[in-house]
């Protein structure tokens, strides 16, 4: 296989959930430079439209279908609406409610989990019967850092990556067969809206500098490489893995 069609994502269409903003938008713009057409997702119709022009310097034109994860029927129907074939999806959605577990609300815990992990069971159950009837899929699971480290005020965010992390693996068992590939990504500290209250920190914002190896915070452009990489046919005996880009800080103490 030529070197220029291992990772080419030509002729496939991926969606990518809570791609308004962040890195889902760019992981978005990542797989449509390396070829693909691409869905974004979002809650939000204004948030979407603004960020499907962002595509547009670059002559692309992108889909949209706006639907909220947590939200079953809602995402039964935006599929059944686009009626298009998904050969790609990255679960990318996820949100912070940080507090400590000993006060933290049933509603903030079921919020996150509902978000971050739930959501990805019943999005990936509504698009895999079909890459299961065609012997061919990839999916990435948005995973984090916090799928194998902990912080005080983030059990909710760690539990619900932490469990991401072993679907990743439960899919894979039950889905390779079908030619079906299943990965996680797993983010270090990455500078976008969910960590800008950490950022602005100059406490926090110092500590995460000096804690990774890198010396400084990830940017979403990071993750792009790798995501097109387990998204394409150079990944196709790649399985049930959590590809970590943390700037080395899960690597060293
Ligand atoms: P972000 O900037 O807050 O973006 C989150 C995206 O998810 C937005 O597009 C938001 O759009 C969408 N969203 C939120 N709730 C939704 C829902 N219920 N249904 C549909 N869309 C929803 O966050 P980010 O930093 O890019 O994080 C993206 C993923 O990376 C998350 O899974 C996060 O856990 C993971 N991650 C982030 C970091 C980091 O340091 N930033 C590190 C590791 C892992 P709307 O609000 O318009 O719906
Ligand atoms: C936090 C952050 C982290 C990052 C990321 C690290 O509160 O410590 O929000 O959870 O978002 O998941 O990989």
């Amino acid at each position: 296989m030529a070197h220029h069609t291992r990772f080419s994502l030509l002729g496939k269409r991926a969606l990518v959930t809570g791609s308004s903003q962040g890195i889902g938008l760019a992981i978005a713009h990542g797989l449509a430079d390396a070829g693909a057409k691409v869905i974004l997702n979002g809650r939000s119709p204004d948030k979407l439209a603004k960020a499907a022009e962002s595509f547009k310097a670059s002559g692309i034109t992108v889909d949209t279908l706006c639907f909220d994860v947590t939200e079953a029927e809602a995402i039964t129907q935006a599929l059944k609406t686009t009626g298009k074939t998904i050969d790609i999806l990255v679960n990318n959605t996820g949100i912070q409610k940080r507090s400590l577990l000993v006060d933290m609300p049933l509603a903030d815990w079921k919020a996150v989990i509902d978000t971050n992990l739930t959501s990805a069971f019943v999005v990936t159950q509504a698009v895999v019967k079909g890459m299961m009837e065609r012997k061919s899929g990839k999916i990435i699971n948005i995973c984090s850092l916090m799928s194998e480290l902990a912080r005080p005020t983030t059990g909710n965010y760690a539990a619900s990556k932490g469990g991401l992390k072993m679907l990743t693996k439960a899919m894979c068992g039950e889905w390779a067969k079908d030619n079906i590939q299943i990965n996680g990504l797993a983010p270090g500290y990455i500078s976008t809206e969910l960590t800008q209250v950490l950022k602005n920190d100059p406490k926090f914002d110092t500590w995460i500098k000096g804690r990774t190896p890198a010396n400084r915070w990830g940017e979403v452009e990071d993750l792009v490489g790798a995501c097109v990489f387990l998204c394409s046919p150079a990944a196709d005996f790649v399985n049930g893995q959590i590809l970590t880009v943390d700037g080395g800080l899960s690597a060293v103490i």
